[in-house]
């Protein structure tokens, strides 16, 4: 009897700890993967390489999907279908980036990044949807706002609104490119 007992204690908590090894091995799994040349946006299918400014990708246990930019992945994750299961969100931190080349190797939380909204007139081009910038350090989001009369805005703070108001203003914009 009491062998039985000491056999279902060690199966116990055998399974307890394999309950308890899961999410690690799930989060390994959701990590950031490159951007490559023949990666074509979820959204609009557009070749995403071909665009400067930061990019976005939702990464699921067995897929991934990539996005031409943080807006547009952004604006897809606020539609209310997307935002069952549990995608990993990410975004270029282009405090360590190059505008026109974002490196896939500092690819950042996307929950916890700082955006710069209203980019408009700043000549920073990027894919469809409004130019956002993304940053994983508030200082370096502020300092590219101040000099563009911009606003840091976090990931819940970023609603559809947000996203067309900044893509209208950015029109305006395309006719003259501002230097500063
Ligand atoms: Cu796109």
């Amino acid at each position: 009897m009491k062998t039985l007992f000491k056999t279902l204690l060690t199966l116990v908590i055998g399974l307890a700890l394999l309950a308890c090894s899961e999410p690690e091995s799930e989060q390994q799994s959701l990590a950031p993967v490159a951007f490559h040349d023949t990666d074509e946006c979820h959204v609009c299918g557009m070749i995403i390489t071909d665009f400067p400014g930061p990019k976005g990708q939702a990464m699921e246990k067995a897929s991934v999907k990539k996005f031409c930019s943080a807006a547009e992945m952004l604006g897809w994750w606020l539609q209310p279908e997307n935002r069952i299961g549990t995608a990993k969100l990410y975004v270029h931190d282009m405090g360590r980036s190059e505008w026109a080349k974002p490196d896939d190797g500092n690819l950042i939380d996307a929950t916890s990044a700082f955006y710069v909204v209203g980019l408009g007139d700043s000549g920073l081009k990027g894919a469809m949807g409004a130019v956002l910038a993304s940053f994983a350090d508030e200082q370096a989001a502020r300092k590219l706002a101040a000099i563009h009369g911009a606003r840091v805005l976090r990931f819940d703070e970023i609603d559809q609104d947000v996203l067309q108001q900044a893509a209208a203003t950015q029109h305006v914009g395309m006719h003259g490119r501002a230097t500063h």
